[in-house]
């Protein structure tokens, strides 16, 4: 597709996953002779800020001069929510994602590309795949790390061949040493406010009544004994302050590769345990493999419909 000025985003506050799409796709942007720029709305997440930091990248990017008058593109997302207020949604021209449950159609005036792969950088490698176009070492270092992360080091099962195949090519050009993914994983596990952790990633679907938050940790068992009061107090205040119906937290084990279900309410715990066939015990439903929060959603939704 053909741009003139373009602005590059993700949504407010993004994962690792926004944040490299919308670099790499600068990058490719530039390299093709498009006036390109990338703006993000903060804070920087953990897992951002320490990729950041080991590869000297700038979350805080330019003047606010430069991102007047631009077509937005808006990666890794797909919904009018939880973007930026400089964000006029009629101006944005491409939505690429990799949600099953969206809303790229209020996008009216974008092309949009949402295809179930394990990470939204995958859609971007496969850019660069297409016109064979060299990646720069940073960007194919945080390309790899994204899709490493974001599968779960192929873990889990939202993997697919496009993205070992996005791998392999990115292979080429990065030169990230294999430890960083674990030393990675463990960095970001490491969480002081485990209220403030919840309330960052906290997704609502308004259509069901359904918040849901998300964490990775290197060592559930061990997070969840420390903090198991602190996570059902909080979930609850939530759903009181937000007058929600149902409310949980679903935990990714990074070293385990499994997946940990946190809520106390018992309408909602029978919902899940049909819904997995699986049993809660003391408020924790344990599954031997990686579900993610964009899995559980629309299995989830078919009971609450
Ligand atoms: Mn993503």
């Amino acid at each position: 597709m053909d741009f003139n000025k373009v602005l590059i985003t993700s949504y407010n506050h993004c994962d690792l996953d926004g944040f490299s799409c919308s670099l790499a796709y600068n990058e490719y942007l530039l390299n093709l002779g498009v006036d390109s720029v990338v703006k993000f709305e903060g804070p920087i997440t953990l897992e951002v800020s320490i990729v950041c930091e080991k590869f000297n990248l700038n979350f805080d990017l330019g003047k606010k001069s430069d991102f007047e008058n631009r077509e937005i593109v808006l990666l890794d997302h797909s919904s009018p929510t939880h973007i930026s207020k400089f964000i006029d949604i009629s101006k944005v021209v491409l939505v690429m994602d990799h949600r099953k449950v969206h809303n790229a159609h209020l996008f009216k005036n974008a092309k949009t590309q949402i295809e179930l792969v394990a990470s939204c950088a995958t859609l971007i490698t496969e850019k660069f795949i297409e016109k064979n176009m060299k990646i720069s070492t940073d960007i194919a270092n945080i390309l790899y790390l994204t899709i490493m992360s974001n599968s779960i080091k192929l873990n889990a099962k939202i993997t697919t061949s496009r993205d070992r195949e996005a791998l392999e090519y990115i292979k080429q050009f990065q030169n990230i040493k294999e430890d960083f993914i674990d030393i990675l994983f463990k960095k970001k596990s490491i969480i002081t406010n485990v209220t403030e952790a919840l309330y960052n990633d906290f997704a609502v679907f308004d259509k069901f009544n359904l918040c849901i938050t998300q964490l990775e940790i290197y060592d559930v068992d061990l997070f969840l004994e420390k903090n198991i009061n602190e996570i059902l107090d909080y979930i609850l205040i939530y759903k009181k302050e937000n007058n929600l119906k149902y409310t949980f937290l679903t935990l990714i084990d990074l070293k385990l590769c499994k997946n940990y279900l946190v809520c106390n309410d018992l309408d909602l715990q029978d919902i899940l345990t049909t819904t997995f066939n699986n049993t809660f015990n003391n408020n924790i439903l344990v599954q031997d493999k990686i579900y993610f929060r964009k899995e559980i959603v629309p299995l989830i939704c078919e009971k609450l419909n």
